[in-house]
């Protein structure tokens, strides 16, 4: 049955308002950013403490991508920004993304 007309007859109304959607942020793997650099990325942009950190960086090493946070969008895009200007700054190619969870 229809949602809305089953909520009516329950006496509901259909929720108006929804959370933000999320984004997750992806770190990329390369072969010429120094582990050190990745680590530091990770505790001052992302505010990782250096264990998570280093286990983050190592993951996306070995596997070639992966999960930084999960942010919505606003935040999220200023995140892969911040890494793109800090990695250029320091001539690095680190790369990350964002895709929808
Ligand atoms: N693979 C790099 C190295 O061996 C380290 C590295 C890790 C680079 C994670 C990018 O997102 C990255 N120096």
């Amino acid at each position: 049955m229809d949602g809305k007309i089953l909520n009516k007859l329950k006496g509901k109304t259909t929720p108006k308002i929804k959370e933000p959607d999320e984004f997750r942020v992806i770190l990329l793997n390369d072969d010429y950013t120094t582990m050190d650099f990745v680590v530091e990325v990770l505790v001052v942009l992302f505010h990782k403490d250096l264990e998570d950190a280093n286990r983050i960086m190592l993951d996306v090493h070995k596997k070639g991508k992966g999960i930084v946070g999960q942010y919505t969008w606003d935040i999220a895009a200023t995140k892969v920004e911040q890494v793109h200007a800090a990695a250029r700054e320091n001539e690095f190619p680190l790369r990350c993304i964002v895709e929808p969870v």
